[in-house]
């Protein structure tokens, strides 16, 4: 095992089997990440259950979810399983594993919403607008004029909805969803992960 690893590392490798995939980094230190699958549990956000039904694919480490408030069609959630509060706590396997999920449903997603291009954010910490103490990517199509001023993006994703509702008119969008809204969205987007 120690022998392939080495082989990995030092020749830009790619190896998947059915189960387990070993992929590259420029770097050229492998990141371990399991294959993405379909959810059939409950997961915690934070203080919230989340139900397996607004998940739509997950890893051994990591899940993707539709999300109540989206700023913009598409707007979800990248999430580690285990509950982390902040970006330093992850484990090395868990950053990348995060990171490549983010990756592939950012593409899927930027293709179902014939978006052009993609917002990654993360509000580490408090003071940097995280309101659920749970690591968390945030991934938003953008679309031309999508926003007047494209940096009024993190504006929306702030939660403070005094604030936000001077600065934008955004309250329509950011009402809270039914169950059925978003396990229909998640539904769509199931298929794309198969
Ligand atoms: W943060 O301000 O912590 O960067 O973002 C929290 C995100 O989590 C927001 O986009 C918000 O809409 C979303 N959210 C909060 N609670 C839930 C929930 N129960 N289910 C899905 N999304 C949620």
């Amino acid at each position: 095992m120690l022998k392939v690893l080495a082989l990995l590392r030092s020749s830009n490798a790619f190896i998947s089997s059915s189960r387990r995939c070993y992929i590259s980094h420029p770097s050229k230190r492998c990141c371990f990440i399991s294959t993405i699958k379909m959810s059939t549990e409950a997961y915690q956000f934070g203080p919230y259950t989340i139900d397996a039904k607004e998940v739509f694919c997950s890893t051994n480490l990591s899940f993707a979810m539709v999300n109540l408030r989206p700023v913009v069609p598409g707007h979800v959630l990248i999430v580690p399983k285990r509950e982390v509060k902040r970006v330093v706590d992850l484990t090395a396997e868990e950053t990348c594993d995060l990171w490549l999920m983010a990756q592939r449903v950012g593409k899927q997603l930027e293709i179902y919403h014939k978006a052009s291009s993609l917002t990654f954010t993360i509000q580490d910490g408090p003071e940097a607008g995280q309101t659920v103490a749970h690591v968390h990517i945030h991934i938003l199509p953008r679309k031309s004029g999508d926003f007047e001023r494209n940096d009024e993006i993190y504006d929306a994703i702030d939660v403070k909805e005094k604030e936000l509702q001077q600065k934008l008119d955004l309250d329509k969008e950011r009402k809270d969803r039914s169950f059925e809204e978003m396990t229909q969205e998640a539904d769509e987007y199931r298929s794309l992960f198969i």
